[in-house]
């Protein structure tokens, strides 16, 4: 089953909108197979966010991340990467189409409440770097084939 990574990022969570994020991917469809509360060490933030070192916005980037806790999830389902993307709308916020995430709970680009993998290759990788084998859940949820096609 495809699997993307979520972050809850430290804005969502300390204006507690961590219920609603989940909620969010919950309604979709979108099956849970892995959650912790984590404070991101620095080498996490810096692995997971290599893509963009040398930008302008990388050091704002990385205390960002670490300045506060974050709610890690890996989701699962049928094109679960896109799904996801779409659920949390574009990167900037005033770009993000009613409706999604960004759009509604956010204003700035370096607060843009979640993170979500963008490719299905990135999701992976993401789900293996923020949680070891033994943390997914591979779970038969009851309501699986009223979502899932197949
Ligand atoms: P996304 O989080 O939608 O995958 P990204 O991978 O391009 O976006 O960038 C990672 C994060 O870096 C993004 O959520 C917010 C920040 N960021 C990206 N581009 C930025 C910019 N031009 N100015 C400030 N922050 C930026
Ligand atoms: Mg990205």
């Amino acid at each position: 089953m495809e699997k993307t990574l979520v972050l809850v990022k430290p804005d969502g969570v300390q204006r507690g909108l961590i219920g609603e994020v989940i909620a969010r991917l919950e309604r979709r469809g979108l099956r849970l197979a892995a959650a912790k509360f984590i404070a991101v060490s620095l080498e996490l933030a810096e692995t997971h966010y290599a893509i963009h070192k040398g930008k302008p916005f990388y050091d704002g980037l990385i205390s960002y991340i670490t300045s506060s806790p974050v709610m890690a999830m890996a989701w699962e389902g049928p094109n679960a990467v896109a799904a996801v993307r779409q659920t949390m709308g574009a990167t900037r916020p005033t770009e993000a189409a009613p409706g999604t995430l960004r759009h509604d709970f956010a204003l700035e680009i370096g607060r843009n409440l979640t993170h979500a993998s963008d490719t299905v290759e990135n999701g992976e990788k993401e789900v293996a770097l923020w949680f070891k084998p033994e943390e997914l859940v591979d779970w038969p949820r009851e309501i699986d084939r009223w979502v899932f096609e197949k």
